[in-house]
């Protein structure tokens, strides 16, 4: 089995549905990837453990994904030298999903988190993937593909409703 190089984590089996949208763009790009649930507040050393080896286990970017008080990407920023995704989720304890969307957000100064929109895990997924094709052409070159298929869809839009 090929070691992954992306890792999505999530709070919650519950947030699945929407990261599962990461893991569907990583697998069109053939990124090995792994995808498991930490929770910042009910595993708490489940996360240290991670945060202080994924980079070890030949891990490049972690996308991380919680909703309402949402920890886990900041938490994971904190500890771990990787880039990190934060996925804010509206959840079923999010009040509107601002709550997600600041909590992931408003890292401070020195922590980043690349903080995507809300339930916004298809981005994140690319985000990941444009990270690790810097070093890696052949990841870039799906991404070059990916950007001039979205043209192609668009003008294939602009012409049909030219021509009604
Ligand atoms: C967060 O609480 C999780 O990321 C999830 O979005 C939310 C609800 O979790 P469950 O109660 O569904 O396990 O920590």
């Amino acid at each position: 089995m090929v070691n992954p190089i992306v890792s999505i984590i999530m709070g919650s089996d519950s947030d699945l549905p929407v990261m599962q949208d990461a893991a569907t763009i990583l697998k069109n790009f053939n990124i090995p990837y792994e995808l498991t649930i930490i929770s910042a507040h009910r595993t708490p050393k489940r996360l240290v453990e991670f945060s202080e080896n994924a980079h070890k286990r030949g891990v490049q970017v972690v996308i991380a994904g919680a909703g309402g008080a949402a920890h886990l990407p900041g938490m994971v920023a904190a500890i771990s030298p990787l880039p990190v995704v934060g996925v804010p989720i509206k959840s079923s304890n999010s009040i509107d999903g601002w709550d997600s969307v600041l909590s992931i957000l408003q890292m401070p100064g020195g922590v980043p988190v690349a903080t995507v929109a809300l339930n916004g895990a298809k981005n994140a997924g690319i985000l990941a993937a444009q990270i690790v094709s810097v070093g890696n052409k052949e990841i870039r070159q799906q991404i070059i593909d990916y950007k001039n298929d979205l043209t192609a869809q668009v003008e294939e839009k602009i012409k049909r409703l030219e021509n009604k």
